[in-house]
C-alpha cells in the first residue's frame, strides 16, 4: 500500500495511525506547492486532487483521511476501530469533527499556518474572529465530554481521537485557545504521549510548532 501525503492537517491523522499501527505503508510525498496532486496520474487515485489518499494494489484507492484510518485499523484488527457499538460514537465524533471542531479550527489554521507558508499574505482579522467564535461553543462540548475520561471513548484510544485532535498540534501557531479548555489540553497532552502523533511525517513538520 502507499500512502500519498503532505506535511498538513488531513494527511497528519492517516500518517499518524499508520505509523501508530506499524501500517505496512510506503509513504508518498506529494509536492502542493508543485501541484503534484492535480496532475492525471494522482488524480486518477484521488479526484479530489486533495492528500491524503492510500492507493491499495490492484488499481483500488481510498480518500479522506478518516476512511483511510478506519481502513488501516481494519487491516491492522486494531482496537483503534472496534467491531462493535462504539463504531456508532466513532462516527458521531468523525462526522462532529468534520462539521464543527475542525471545521472551524481549519479557518485559524489556514490563516496563521497556510497563508504565510504559501505567500497568501496576512491573516484577514474578520475571518479569524469569525473561527474563534465558532470553534469556542464547540471546544466546550469537547471539554465538558472529556471531564474525567482519557479519550473521546473513555479509556480506549480510538481513530475518533486522532481526527478529533488534528488541528491541535498546531494550537500555537494558529493561535487556537486551547488553554480556554483544560480537559482538552489535557487529552491532547495525552495524544502527544504517543510519538506517532508527536512525529507522524516521514519528514519535519514545518507548520507545527
Ligand atoms: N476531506 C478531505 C480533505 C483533504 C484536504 O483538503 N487536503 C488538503 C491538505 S490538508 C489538500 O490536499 N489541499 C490541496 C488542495 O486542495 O489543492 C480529507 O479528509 O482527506
Amino acid at each position: 500500500m502507499k500512502l500519498y501525503y503532505a506535511e498538513t492537517l488531513n494527511p497528519r491523522k492517516a500518517c499518524a495511525v499508520a505509523k501508530y499501527l506499524n501500517s505496512p505503508v510506503e509513504f508518498a510525498y506529494v509536492q502542493l506547492t508543485k501541484g503534484e496532486h492535480k496532475q492525471p496520474g494522482y488524480l486518477a487515485l484521488n479526484p479530489n486532487g486533495k492528500v491524503p489518499t492510500l492507493a491499495i494494489s490492484d488499481g483500488l484507492s481510498i480518500w479522506e483521511a478518516d476512511a483511510i484510518m478506519a481502513y488501516l485499523a481494519r487491516f491492522a484488527g486494531s482496537d483503534l476501530l472496534p467491531e462493535d457499538d462504539r463504531q456508532i460514537e466513532i462516527m458521531r465524533w468523525l462526522s462532529w469533527n468534520a462539521q464543527h471542531f475542525t471545521r472551524a479550527a481549519s479557518g485559524l489554521y489556514f490563516q496563521y499556518c497556510i497563508k504565510p507558508w504559501i505567500g497568501l499574505g496576512e491573516p484577514d482579522e474578520a475571518a479569524v474572529q469569525d473561527s474563534i467564535n465558532q470553534w469556542r461553543p464547540f471546544a466546550a462540548v469537547l471539554n465538558n465530554h472529556l471531564s474525567g475520561k482519557k479519550y473521546l471513548l473513555g479509556d480506549q484510544l480510538s481513530i475518533a481521537d486522532f481526527s478529533v485532535a488534528v488541528t491541535l498540534p498546531y494550537a500555537k501557531n494558529a493561535r487556537i485557545p486551547l488553554s480556554e479548555f483544560p480537559n482538552v489540553a489535557r487529552w491532547h497532552e495525552r495524544m502527544n504521549e504517543l510519538p506517532a502523533w508527536r512525529d507522524p511525517f516521514p519528514i519535519p513538520d514545518a507548520l507545527a510548532a
